[in-house]
């Protein structure tokens, strides 16, 4: 017996057939209410599942430890599950939705006997904006419900909004034994429905944010015809106040969190510019009446990778954590209960638990490589004003990136919207610890999407082709890789605050009356003088050799984008895209003969 805060039958309906199917002993509707909230956390706090953080230092901040074999996100077990297969495109794992139904509920039948079944009503989104939406999240875990009252606008409103008849997202949840064998995270995008069982991971489980917000969200826009992206949204405003917008793509743990609040270096902010923070993680983006593209941040706070993570290197982000803030997965300090992870301090303090609970003894990372931090947005010092607009902010350009060693030069620019989409789907990086398996590997991950476009990849393109069809003035489309290695293997750009230099010279490309810049066999890169490096740390000749694009190399690598696009990809990659592959291979040719 419970009280339902809703008289929407198909909210109703699905509660009921998640408590048949799980059997929980209570059943909890989240309210949103501070009194609520407060209650779970020190219920969690009891049994063991949240410590208690120094309340002076870091007041109501928490820490959770994962299941050790349970730390990423586990892309081989997310399936998208299609009627047909063909839909869910080669990228893809595929599971038939029947039986991947079945499959779940016989792994999640009677799971929550004895426990607590939450019901989580939640919207990614301001609630009551058009542009929002509606999900209804059913978890046996209370991290699930404090890390999404974080993450989303959590909450009665939400219901409201919702009405009688009003639709959501449906969204299963149940950890069961966190078995890694019969560990799954599907997705229904024909049916709007997602279910995640045998993991309590932030990725798998809070599904607002990847299975919502990027995969099913994909899905809904290609068919309502807006963008759901993995991008950072930043502000920049000017000296002279004007303000201007970007949206950027990287694949998971390459500093979208870091991009999204740099802190310019001293003589720009003597100069008086400034970067505000709309998004760190996903936008939602949509042709304007003006014909420009509009971005939106869906989420509420921020789930950032911990390592790295310092005064230096993100201060707003470490300030965003110093309150209301849950970390997973991070080594705890004995002496004054605060936290610690890899690149916080230079030195590691003396009395560490590391991430599993066990006293550091100096051997592996104390915190795991993938330790996070789940932040409220409103925390972060340079929190946009515009973090809450309906509307969202208008764009003036859109980067890709990734993390590359060598080929990719610091920056350049496409030559036209159909040759941006082409230069995103033609993205590679090294892969990170945000994700199970090997890390360092080169891997294609167009757009930085690869884990998160709930379709066929190439409907996906074909997608951002047509959009490209509808703007009167598309944002400029450039790629980025602050990743460059010289011999040694070091990094050649200093990255971070630098990185403002970078989008210096984008905004300059932008608008009515962009500067000059060379033309090259991939796009236009900036001329050595047009990027500022004054007091920086790092050569014209290094410049220089970063911003270089070497033939031979491009030439291997349209072969490699070629077999990609074959192999993997297969069928459905939009004509376009084909004709920029062919005038890439030539340029490199001419140019080499020439
Ligand atoms: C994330 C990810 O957590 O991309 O944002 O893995
Ligand atoms: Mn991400």
């Amino acid at each position: 017996v419970y009280m339902a805060l809703t008289k929407n039958k198909e909210v109703l309906e699905f509660v009921n057939t998640c408590a048949e199917l799980t059997q929980p002993d209570k059943i909890i509707w989240i309210d949103g209410s501070a009194n609520q909230i407060k209650q779970l956390k020190s219920e969690a706090v009891k049994s063991g599942e949240l410590i208690k953080l120094n309340e002076h230092l870091l007041p109501d901040c928490y820490l959770h430890r994962t299941a050790v074999n349970d730390v990423a996100r586990v892309e081989d077990r997310t399936f998208i599950c299609t009627a047909n297969k063909e839909d869910a495109g080669n990228v893809n794992f595929w599971l038939d939705p029947k039986l991947a139904y079945h499959l779940a509920s016989e792994i999640a039948r009677a799971s929550m006997k004895g426990r607590t079944m939450y019901v989580i009503p939640f919207s990614m989104g301001v609630v009551g904006s058009e542009f929002s939406k509606i999900g209804i999240e059913i978890t046996d875990s209370i991290y699930v419900v404090l890390n999404m009252n974080i993450m989303t606008r959590v909450g009665k409103s939400c219901l409201d909004r919702l009405g009688k008849t009003g639709s959501f997202t449906k969204c299963f949840h149940a950890k069961c034994n966190v078995d890694a064998d019969k560990r799954y995270i599907l997705h229904f995008p024909e049916d709007n429905t997602i279910i995640s069982v045998n993991s309590a991971y932030g990725g798998n489980v809070l599904l607002g944010k990847k299975c919502l917000a990027l995969r099913i969200a994909s899905y809904l826009g290609k068919n309502e015809g807006w963008l759901a992206e993995h991008m950072l949204i930043l502000g920049v405003t000017f000296p002279d106040g004007e303000k201007k917008y970007i949206a950027a793509a990287f694949p998971s743990a390459c500093g979208k969190t870091n991009l999204a609040m740099l802190i310019p270096p001293k003589s720009y902010l003597e100069r008086g510019y400034k970067i505000e923070c709309v998004g760190d993680d996903i936008a939602w983006i949509r042709v304007g009446e003006d014909g420009r593209l509009w971005a939106v941040n869906p989420e509420n706070g921020f789930f950032g990778v911990a390592p790295g993570t310092n005064e230096r290197s993100n201060f707003n982000a470490l300030q965003a954590t110093k309150r209301g803030t849950i970390f997973t997965n991070v080594a705890l300090n004995t002496d004054d209960m605060t936290v610690w992870w890899e690149g916080l301090s230079e030195h590691c303090p003396p009395n560490m638990l590391d991430w599993t609970g066990k006293p550091y003894d100096g051997s592996g990372t104390a915190a795991h490589p993938n330790s996070r931090f789940t932040a409220p947005a409103v925390n972060c010092p340079c929190v946009s004003p515009d973090f809450n607009s309906e509307t969202g902010v208008p764009l003036s350009a859109i980067i890709f990136g990734g993390r590359r060693a060598t080929t990719t030069p610091l920056v350049y620019q496409a030559k036209s919207w159909e040759h941006g989409v082409f230069i995103g789907s033609a993205m590679s990086s090294e892969t990170t610890a945000a994700a199970s398996g090997q890390t360092g590997v080169l891997r294609h991950d167009p757009m930085a999407m690869k884990p998160f476009a709930g379709y066929h990849m190439g409907d996906y393109f074909a997608h951002w082709i047509e959009i490209g069809k509808q703007l009167k003035k598309p944002p400029e489309i450039f790629n980025v890789n602050w990743f460059r290695q010289d011999a040694d293997g070091k990094f050649i750009w200093p990255g971070f605050g630098d990185n403002m230099r970078v989008i210096e010279w984008i905004l300059k490309r932008c608008g009515d009356n962009p500067i000059g810049a060379e033309e090259t066999p991939i796009g236009f890169v900036p001329k050595p003088d047009d990027i500022n490096i004054e007091d920086m740390n790092l050569s014209v000749d290094a410049l220089k050799e970063i911003l270089s694009v070497d033939k031979d190399k491009w030439i291997k690598e349209a072969e490699e984008i070629e077999k990609y696009y074959a192999e993997t990809i297969g069928s459905r990659i939009p004509d376009e895209l084909y004709a920029c592959l062919e005038e890439l291979k030539r340029n490199c040719k001419n140019k080499k003969e020439g």
